[in-house]
């Protein structure tokens, strides 16, 4: 049948109407039904063997862009709407965004999810069908509050499946019901699927704040999705969540082998988990206890298990790293304990060493300890972030398993962020060196033959400057900011946290702002764009996410300073306002205190759209500076050896940098008169004597060289066509960073699908 065929019996049978009578939200309706059921029809991916790839977290965004692109329908829905006057744009803003993660790590599930399918390998996803996604950030007296965000909608991409599964919680006797979202490969003709899984009556429980403890465990259980939150609240029932995860999951995989065919003892062979980060870790005793059920014995269910997991860390922040109580456990699944001794027995027998204890002197369970010595691989998520894994934070596993480490570099789908999200950059790669680039990234390489072109240069720059122009539309009517389109616009969008340091951006912000306070005028106005989150217990960087929105009323109210500089913090910044943000920025922050951030994944999509990096030698920052060379990034800072011996000889003393008169000036603003006129005299002293006596995270030891470092970039951008460029380079060189090279990674060295 023709597209505008089905589209318009779609409408009629659901709306009783043809497609031009529909408003924008019945349209959106019927090409989500369209795209649903088309991707319903395709065929999983067949093979052996079947990857699943166990996550707490899935940041998927909206999906009607990206279900159409895989469909092959983008480009035909496009112009069907076109044809009628409508806009694909203006029918996905009906769409609420699916926001089932915290930041990095979820958003990097769901680019595996698109490259997997898009490879035709045989991979579902597993998690949990949160209510609520990660809270609505409100600005309200320049602080960040915190209100829900329910994402369900009536008739929207969950499909309910037949599946349930018997998940006993301590003395709770549960049922997981699965739901799944198809997710069809680009290119692939088929389709995999994430499953959620949901308790069978879920009680809408109202929103109760964060404060999860408290809550009734049946009721709340896939009500929210745990905030990453640097304290411990809520551990409990976080316990809770990824036990039913895992539990239900590994149920799962266990009556697939059956359906498939193949006895409980040949797992092995035919199914590989990847363990995402250490939340689904307790899918590792679950097996061996599920196999035992079925008659293995307990060295033979552990050998399996062993050969079918694998696991991913993502960071080494101490606080990320999670050890449970054995008590919590005991709590929420007793049916572990007895497992977990075991395993941890066996392991301590062949490996005394009380480093690589998995249960350590306390009772409590090292999850990632559980992870090597219970999986065969071993990643980290960078190269650096590996090699500081392999020698320093994982050492002593390294040395007894030296064979199960190694680094896939993350990757992002450039479907979603390049393809999707700046049509006009798109349009200009294809008249250069055509389609291609779009099954194999690397192409993008043959972009570096227009390096000295003049025509391919200024259209870079006229399509940089288009997607300025939509920003700008798009932040004034949405959140009422009307900024300079022709500023230049360096963008730091990225959770809260002290590692990353937005507090040295913001000290950068205060340096340019007493500059020009001091009559000292920039080439060019600047326009510094913030968006994020803090987690809701995160107090410092709540303090943080003040002194931003402080500086920024400070500076709209000043007529001398406003034409020059401009802060802009996006409100609740999501995977949407990303899409937007990413095409419009020129200068790229990623500026993390070096060691710490294990990869960054924003860091890749910048550079895919043009943007140029003014960062630390971090994650894989390291890797973007190899690809384009020294002269198209700008790089400043400690390095990592540098950090890492800090904190080893505890020898970083702020007070010595903050005694320095050019950076005693900047920290002593955020205790001024003209900012204490407008924020909270305690947030914004507790953050000034935190730099000033604590900086853990050592915002003052690189603050001169970053400011330095930026007012260099801010001079080169003057030289339009040599800044252009680097945007081509970086373009052209971007191709590495695919997800679709990360999944062939993975799958030749880890899983050997198919
Ligand atoms: C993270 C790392 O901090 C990032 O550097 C990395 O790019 C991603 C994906 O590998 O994983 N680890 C982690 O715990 N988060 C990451 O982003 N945190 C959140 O997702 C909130």
């Amino acid at each position: 049948m023709q597209l505008s065929e089905e589209i318009f019996q779609l409408t009629q049978q659901h709306f009783g109407r043809a497609p031009d009578q529909c408003d924008d939200r019945q349209l959106y309706q019927a090409l989500l039904i369209l795209a649903r059921q088309r991707a319903g029809e395709r065929p999983a991916p067949t093979g052996e063997r079947k990857l699943y790839y166990f996550s707490a977290e899935f940041l998927l965004g909206k999906l009607l862009s990206n279900q159409l692109l895989a469909l092959g329908l983008y480009q035909p829905v496009k112009d069907y709407l076109a044809g009628m006057g409508r806009d694909l744009g203006v029918l996905e803003s009906m769409e609420p965004e699916p926001s089932l993660g915290n930041g990095g790590l979820g958003r990097l599930a769901a680019c595996f999810l698109d490259s997997i399918a898009a490879l035709g390998l045989p991979g579902d996803g597993v998690g949990l069908n949160y209510h609520f996604g990660l809270f609505r950030q409100v600005f309200s007296r320049c602080k960040q509050t915190e209100e829900p965000d329910p994402w369900l909608q009536p008739d929207g991409w969950l499909i309910p499946t037949r599946r349930a599964f018997p998940v006993s919680l301590g003395n709770t006797q549960v049922t997981a019901v699965m739901y799944d979202i198809a997710i069809p490969g680009a290119g692939s003709g088929c389709a995999n699927r994430l499953h959620l899984f949901d308790l069978a009556d879920p009680a809408h429980a109202p929103w109760v704040g964060i404060d999860f403890d408290k809550g009734d465990i049946a009721h709340n259980l896939t009500s929210f999705l745990y905030p990453d939150d640097s304290d411990r609240a809520g551990r409990l029932l976080r316990v809770y969540q990824q036990y039913f995860l895992v539990s239900a999951g590994a149920q799962l995989i266990l009556a697939e082998l059956e359906e498939r065919g193949f006895a409980p003892d040949t797992l092995a062979d035919h199914v590989v988990i990847q363990i995402n980060d250490t939340h689904p870790s307790m899918v590792i005793p679950e097996l061996v206890r599920l196999l035992m059920d079925r008659g293995l014995t307990f060295d033979r269910a552990a050998d399996q298990v062993t050969a079918a997991c694998a696991y991913t860390n993502h960071t080494i922040l101490a606080e990320a790293l999670e050890t449970w109580p054995m008590s919590y456990i005991q709590t929420a699944a007793p049916q572990l304990v007895p497992i977990l001794r075991r395993l941890d027995q066996r392991a301590k027998a062949a490996h005394p060493d009380p480093r690589v204890a998995i249960l350590d002197g306390e009772d409590r369970v090292h999850m990632a300890h559980l992870d090597i010595h219970y999986g065969f691989s071993v990643n980290g998520v960078a190269q650096l972030h590996t090699d500081i894994l392999k020698h320093t934070e994982l050492k002593p596993f390294c040395d007894i398993y030296p064979q199960k480490f190694s680094n896939k570099t993350n990757g992002v789908t450039f479907r979603r962020w390049l393809e999707t999200c700046d049509q006009p950059l798109v349009s200009l790669i294809d008249d250069c060196i055509g389609p291609d680039w779009r099954r194999d990234a690397q192409k993008l390489e043959g972009l570096l033959q227009f390096q000295h072109d003049p025509a391919v240069l200024s259209r870079l720059l006229e399509v940089k400057q288009q997607n300025k122009d939509r920003l700008c539309r798009l932040l004034w009517s949405e959140q009422g900011l009307d900024l300079d389109p022709s500023s230049v616009f360096d963008v730091q969008i990225k959770r809260f946290h002290e590692y990353k340091r937005q507090q040295m951006n913001a000290l950068a912000v205060i340096h340019q702002y007493l500059e020009i306070k001091a009559g000292r005028l920039p080439q060019r106005p600047v326009t510094v764009l913030f968006g994020g989150k803090a987690a809701p217990a995160y107090v410092m960087a709540k303090h943080i996410i003040h002194l931003i929105l402080c500086l920024q009323k400070l500076i709209e109210q000043d007529p001398q300073v406003r034409p020059w500089l401009r802060v802009a913090m996006v409100e609740n910044y999501n995977v949407t306002w990303a899409e937007a943000l990413i095409p419009a920025c020129d200068l790229s922050e990623q500026i993390s205190l070096a060691s710490k951030e294990a990869s960054g994944t924003g860091n890749m999509k910048f550079m895919a759209n043009g943007a140029v990096t003014l960062g630390t030698m971090d994650g894989a920052n390291v890797e973007i500076a190899g690809l384009v060379g020294e002269e198209n990034i700008y790089t400043f800072g400690a390095s990592s050896d540098q950090v890492i011996a800090l904190y080893r000889d505890r020898s970083y003393d702020p007070r010595a940098c903050y005694h320095r008169p050019q950076v005693e000036r900047l920290v002593d603003f955020l205790v001024s008169p003209e900012l204490l006129a407008i924020g909270d005299p305690a947030s914004l002293s507790t953050l000034w004597h935190d730099m000033k006596s604590k900086d853990w995270f050592m915002a003052l030891l690189d603050v001169e060289d970053y400011i330095r470092t930026k007012a260099e970039a801010l001079r080169d951008y003057e030289c339009r066509t040599a800044w252009a460029e680097k945007m081509l380079v970086n373009i052209a060189r971007s191709g590495y960073f695919s997800s679709d090279r990360t999944i062939r990674q993975y799958n030749e060295d880890i899983w050997h699908l198919n």
